[in-house]
């Protein structure tokens, strides 16, 4: 019985250590900006754990500070405002895409061009963090990929 019970113990600690990263950050690009414009940048973050978690910051060296924009219907226009956090509910991913939800770097340190790289870091609300390295790309306004 002794063996058996150790053999269990090993295959539930062996299946918990292949899980993987439960927070999958994948599709991220930046839109190469106008001439001294803040940069827009866009991903999916995908959770597959099984507890929501919620971007709540992001830091990169190119920019003097990174902000989550969510667009906003105001007036007949769709305006873009500031939110402190994104949250990505269990088993759900979230798409930040043309026309909604992005990144905005503002105050770049210099200027994006396509073809460059820019290393962004998302912090989330349980303290973990993850670096994405996230192309620049020249694409038309409403072009999504
Ligand atoms: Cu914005």
């Amino acid at each position: 019985m002794k063996i058996v019970s150790a053999l269990l113990f090993f295959v539930v600690g062996c299946g918990q250590e292949h899980t993987g990263d439960p927070i999958v950050v994948r599709d991220a690009w930046i839109r190469e900006p106008p001439p001294r414009s803040p940069a827009a940048g866009y991903l999916v973050i995908e959770n597959r754990g099984g507890e929501s978690v919620a971007l709540v910051a992001v830091a990169t060296e190119a920019a003097e500070r990174a902000e989550i924009h969510v667009m906003e219907h105001k007036d007949d226009r769709m305006t873009m405002r500031r939110v402190a956090k994104l949250q990505v509910p269990a088993g759900a991913e979230v798409a930040l895409k043309p026309g909604g939800t992005h990144l905005m770097l503002m105050e770049l340190r210099q200027p994006l061009r396509d073809g460059d790289e820019v290393e962004l870091v998302l912090r989330f609300g349980d303290g973990t963090e993850r670096r994405v390295q996230v192309p620049v790309q020249k694409k038309g306004l409403y072009e999504s990929d």
